[in-house]
């Protein structure tokens, strides 16, 4: 009995932590290394994307999927609708993140809701 009890508070302890410990924002982008990396969903999460090169043309299985990303390297990114660097585009600072594309609207004036980034990135160019 008491070793039954025992066992059953050792469970406990183990199981906690890991109930209590979502994954933040800071470690997906932590993850990201030195690169431009992108997220199927909001907040870093779903299928994740990362690129080197400082240009891409295409983007592939991440092409007109990426809802969040993280631009975890020092210099600027400009992402593009369309393949080959055309179409719309909008600008990343250095090391920013943005957990919900949704929420960015490419003209100032403009409304997120007409033309936000979500699902609308094909590739881009850091500078
Ligand atoms: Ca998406």
């Amino acid at each position: 009995m008491k070793k039954k009890l025992a066992m059953l508070l050792m469970a406990g302890t183990v199981a906690a932590p890991l109930a209590l410990t979502p994954a933040t924002p800071a470690n997906a982008a932590f993850d990201c290394g030195y690169r431009m990396c992108m997220w199927d969903h909001l907040n870093y999460s779903g299928s994740k994307w990362n690129f080197s090169p400082d240009q891409v043309n295409f983007v592939n299985a991440a092409n007109e999927r990426a809802t969040s990303l993280h631009n975890n390297h020092g210099r600027q990114v400009q992402v593009y609708s369309d393949a080959n660097l055309q179409g719309r585009r909008f600008g990343i600072s250095p090391w920013m993140g943005i957990n919900d594309l949704r929420q960015y609207a490419d003209h100032p004036g403009t409304p997120a809701w007409i033309s936000n980034w979500n699902d609308k990135i094909s590739s881009y160019v850091r500078f």
